[in-house]
C-alpha cells in the first residue's frame, strides 16, 4: 500500500508512534510518506519506501497566525497526486484530521477519492479539541474520517463523552518495539550517573503542566531521604525552570541532573532503576511503556489510559494525581531491596510484552484494507 502519515515532528508520543509505525510499515512492504513542516525527530533512515515531504508556510505580513492547515492540505493533495498515495493517516486530531479532510473534498473535483484514517493520542481530544474554541471542527473532521482508533479504551471513552461522535472508534493500543530496548547491545555508562549504592530514577516528558513535573521533584526529594538515588530529568518544556528552581529550594540539585530532549532515552533508560510518571492526565503513558520495556518498573498516576499499561502492584504502582506521599512510599517500596527491585524489573519487561510492535501493527494494516475496501463498494 502507498501511505501517507501526516504527523507532528517534534519529541512527543504522538510523532514517535507516527514514525515507529511508519517505519514497521515500510520494513512490511508498504511505501511511506511522512508529510509534515520538519522531518521527523525519530526519523533517521529514509530509503527506497520511506519518504519525508516537508510542508512550507511561506510567511506573509498580512498573516498574523501562518495558515498551516491550508498549506498541509495543499501538499496532501499534491503528493497523492504525484506519488499514488492510496490512503492517508493522521495522527492527532487538531489540525490533521481538518486538513485531510479538505485535501480528500479538493481532490473530488479531479475525481481521485483519497480515504483518510484519524488516530486520536489524548490532548487533541482531552485538553485542546475540547475547548469550545476547537470542539465544532474537530468534532466534524472525526466524524468526517474514514477510520477512527484511539490510543487506549479511556481515549475511546473520552472522545465519546465529550464529543457528539457519530464515527466508530476502534482502540489500538501504542506499542513498543522491543528489540529497540534489548540491552545487551547499548553501551549503559551507569557509572557516570551515579555511585554503586544510589538507584537512578529517570522522567521524560515535554515538560507541560500536564505532566506535574513539580510532584516529581518532590517525589524524588522524600525518596531520597531514605534512598541514595538520582534523578534523570529527560525533556524540554514550559516547566523545567520552575522544577530547578524547586529543586534549588529543596537543596538537591547535585542530585538531579536536567538532559534535555533526547535522542537516545534507550540508553537513559538501560540504567534507570525506576520511572515516575505522575501526570494530570495521560491518554496512554508511552513513555512508561519504553521504561517498561527498559526493564524499568514505574509508579505512575492512577488516571486516563495508565492504568492500561501500568498494572497495579506488577509492574509498579499507581496512585491517585498529585498523592506524592503514597508515590514516594511506593517507589521506596520497589527500591528498597534488590530482591524486589529485581523481581519489579523483571515484571515490568514481562508486561511490555503485551504492547509488541508486532501484534499491534497488523491491526493498523487491517484498518487501512477495510477502508480501502469500503470505499470501493
Ligand atoms: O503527552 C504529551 O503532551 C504529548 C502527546 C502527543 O501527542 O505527542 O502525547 C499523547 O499521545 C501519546 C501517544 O499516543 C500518549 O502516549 C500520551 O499519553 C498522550 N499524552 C496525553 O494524553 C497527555
Amino acid at each position: 500500500m502507498k501511505i501517507g502519515i501526516v504527523c507532528y515532528p517534534t519529541f512527543g508520543g504522538s510523532g514517535v508512534v507516527a514514525t515507529e509505525l511508519g517505519l514497521e510499515l515500510s520494513k512490511r512492504g508498504h511505501n511511506i510518506h511522512f508529510i509534515t513542516y520538519n522531518q521527523p525527530v525519530r526519523l533517521e533512515l529514509l530509503g527506497n519506501n520511506v519518504h519525508y515531504h516537508e510542508v512550507n508556510v511561506p510567511e506573509y505580513p498580512l498573516f498574523h497566525y501562518q495558515p498551516y492547515e491550508l498549506a498541509l492540505s495543499s501538499k496532501l493533495v499534491d503528493m497523492v497526486k504525484l506519488h499514488k498515495i492510496e490512503i492517508l493517516h493522521v495522527h492527532y486530531a487538531i489540525p490533521h484530521a481538518y486538513a485531510a479532510y479538505m485535501a480528500q473534498k479538493m481532490l473530488q473535483e479531479d475525481g481521485i477519492y483519497i480515504p483518510f484514517v484519524t488516530t486520536l493520542h489524548g490532548t487533541d481530544i482531552t485538553l485542546v479539541g475540547s475547548h469550545p474554541f476547537y470542539k465544532p471542527a474537530v468534532t466534524f473532521s472525526i466524524n468526517k474520517s474514514n477510520a477512527v482508533t484511539a490510543v487506549s479504551e479511556s481515549l475511546r471513552e473520552d472522545t465519546l463523552r465529550l464529543f457528539d461522535i457519530k464515527n466508530d472508534i476502534k482502540v489500538i493500543t501504542n506499542f513498543i518495539d522491543l528489540n529497540k530496548f534489548d540491552h545487551t547491545f547499548t553501551d549503559c555508562q551507569r557509572g557516570m550517573m551515579a555511585t554503586e549504592d544510589e538507584k537512578i530514577i529517570t522522567h521524560i516528558s515535554n515538560f507541560r503542566p500536564v505532566k506535574r513535573i513539580l510532584d516529581i521533584i518532590k517525589t524524588f526529594y522524600n525518596i531520597q531521604k531514605t534512598i541514595p538515588a538520582k534523578l534523570m530529568m529527560v525533556g524540554e518544556g514550559p516547566e523545567r525552570e520552575p522544577a530547578e528552581r524547586l529543586c534549588r529550594k529543596l537543596g538537591i540539585t547535585d542530585k538531579v541532573v536536567f538532559f534535555g530532549n533526547s535522542n537516545e532515552i534507550d540508553r537513559i533508560l538501560c540504567f534507570s532503576d525506576l520511572f515516575l510518571l505522575l501526570s494530570e492526565t495521560e491518554s496512554f503513558g508511552l513513555s512508561a511503556l519504553e521504561a517498561m520495556a527498559s526493564g524499568v518498573p514505574v509508579i505512575s498516576s492512577n488516571t486516563g489510559g495508565i492504568p492500561e499499561v501500568n498494572e497495579q502492584g506488577f509492574s509498579g504502582f499507581l496512585s491517585e494525581v498529585g498523592n506524592v506521599e503514597e508515590m514516594s512510599k511506593n517507589a521506596i517500596k520497589i527500591l528498597q531491596d534488590e530482591t524486589t527491585l529485581k523481581q519489579f524489573k523483571n515484571n515490568a519487561k514481562e508486561q511490555a510484552r503485551k504492547f509488541d510492535i508486532a501484534n499491534i501493527v497488523p491491526q493498523y494494516e487491517a484498518i487501512y484494507e477495510e477502508t480501502l475496501r469500503n470505499c470501493k463498494e
